[in-house]
């Protein structure tokens, strides 16, 4: 079970613009930030898509969340 707290602060690092979703660009710049720079816009959003639940190609912190408890 993950720390929900640290996930938080985690989840808001990730969203730059602080609405609440990450987007694709988003997790890019996140990754770049953590020095990986391999992470192309299309491999992002096939992360994306991969936690995706909904659909919407971008994840809330519940999705988030539910990705970090598996
Ligand atoms: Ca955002
Ligand atoms: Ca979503």
């Amino acid at each position: 079970m993950a720390d929900i707290e640290e996930a938080r602060k985690q989840f808001q690092r990730i969203d730059a613009d602080g609405d609440g979703l990450i987007t694709a660009a988003e997790f890019k710049s996140a990754l770049a930030q953590a020095g990986d720079w391999n992470v192309t816009e299309t491999v992002a959003e096939a992360i994306i898509g991969s936690r995706d639940l909904n659909g919407d190609k971008v994840l809330s912190f519940d999705e988030f969340w539910t990705y970090l408890n598996k």
